[in-house]
């Protein structure tokens, strides 16, 4: 076993962090302020080779591994998780799924534009009455004429707003109920209606965006995969981009215990620093230490899908605990900047609103908990 990076991972770690102390970190509370989405910033992203990190160099990706993938969302995320969560939708939940089942046509049409980051990419699952019972959805993909005519409505889309292309999920077959009559299609911009941009309680440098097909037609080499095998696309897509909203947690943490380690040496109360009180430093430590856990069970999960082997509880392991991680960890960096800890002045109140969205999104923590179950319980 050997927990050391390559030297490839440690460079490209060294390259996202260093991009993202100096061109993230210093606007990202402006950002949050302004609910501003920092289109910018993804062009720039996309000339280091980050907004494809692990998608094959022969389609204009960085050709790097699942793991050092992982690296770049943490490092993003502990600048600014809004931005950690355009590059993860857009490579995990958008441009993955067409490496990993388009034609070569469709790979050689749609991967290159969102591997350089020209263009950004969005999964639209989600919907209004669909949400953790993804299989429900009534979106409909009819044949008409030389393609299909999609219907219906989408909702909480990340990237909605910005993305050119979109992997749009649809009930091809209405007489199939559930996960066996989806399909999975691929759309433009002019293809969907954005509706309506959510207001969120965090993550205000995203795009989070409701959206209508009104009969868009679409040519049938936009299917995605088989007819009727669009939930394991989801399924699929989802075990992947799982491990991605886990490294974004653990990013989420380290920049609230970086914060609340930087805030105790400095504040002086009873004549000393803070981080000498044990009160203080036992917080610190515990933080460290589930930190810790989180990134190696984020790491491992990659480091299965990289190598080809069952990664989806692992990362559903990975996501639920990483996540419960950023939550705490972010209450905790609060509570050791006291009252200052509660205003916008410092990052820390910007962290806990983040944070929370990790236990929800790509799964709640209970559909984590769903499948992690069904994988330790199967053939018992
Ligand atoms: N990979 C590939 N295929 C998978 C899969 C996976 N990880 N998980 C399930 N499938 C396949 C199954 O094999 C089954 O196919 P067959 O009918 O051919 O056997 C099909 O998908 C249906 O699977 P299942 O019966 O397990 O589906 P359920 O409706 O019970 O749903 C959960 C399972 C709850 C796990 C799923 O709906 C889920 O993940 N929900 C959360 C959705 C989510 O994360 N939404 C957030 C969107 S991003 S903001």
């Amino acid at each position: 076993m050997d927990f050391a990076l390559t030297n490839e991972q440690r460079e490209i770690q060294a390259l996202a962090r260093e991009f993202a102390e100096s061109e993230i970190a210093p606007h990202a509370g402006d950002w949050d302020r302004e609910h501003r989405f920092p289109r910018e910033v993804f062009a720039k992203l996309g000339e280091l080779g980050l907004m494809g990190v692990c998608v094959p160099e022969e389609l204009a990706g960085a050709g790097a591994d699942f793991v050092s993938y992982v690296l770049v969302l943490e490092e993003l995320s502990r600048a600014d998780a809004g931005v950690g969560v355009t590059v993860a939708v857009h490579t995990s939940a958008a441009t993955l799924p067409i490496v990993t089942f388009g034609t070569e046509e469709q790979k050689q049409l749609f991967v290159p534009p969102l591997a350089r980051g020209e263009v950004l990419g969005a999964f639209a699952l989600t919907e209004p009455g669909s949400g953790s019972d993804a299989g429900s959805l009534r979106t409909t993909a009819v044949r008409e004429g030389d393609g299909w005519r999609i219907s219906g409505t989408k909702q909480w889309c990340t990237n909605g707003s910005h993305a050119s292309t979109f992997v749009v999920f649809a009930r091809t077959d209405p007489g199939t109920e559930g996960a066996r009559g989806v399909s999975a299609f691929l759309l433009d911009a002019d293809h969907v209606e954005v509706t309506r941009e959510e207001e969120k309680l965090g993550l205000h440098s995203s795009s989070t965006a409701d959206l209508r097909l009104d009969g868009a037609l679409v040519p049938f080499d936009r299917l995605l995969h088989e007819e009727r095998k669009g939930f394991a696309v989801a399924m699929a897509t989802l075990d992947g981009g799982r491990i991605g909203i886990a490294a974004q947690a653990v990013g989420i943490a380290q920049a609230a215990l970086d914060t609340a380690s930087a805030y105790a040496v400095e504040r002086e109360q009873f004549g000393s620093r803070i981080a000498d009180f044990q009160a203080i430093r036992f917080k610190l430590a515990d933080m460290a230490t589930e930190i810790a856990a989180a990134r190696q069970l984020t790491l491992r999960a990659a480091w299965l899908k990289q190598a080809g082997l069952p990664h989806g509880a692992e990362g559903a392991m990975a996501k639920l605990f990483a996540s419960r991680v950023a939550v705490r960890t972010s209450q905790e960096a609060i509570q050791v900047l006291g009252g200052y800890g509660y205003t916008r002045e410092f990052p820390a109140e910007r962290f806990y609103r983040d944070a929370k969205i990790t236990e929800i999104y790509e799964g709640t923590s209970e559909i984590q908990r769903i499948v992690i179950a069904r994988q330790l319980l199967r053939g018992l």
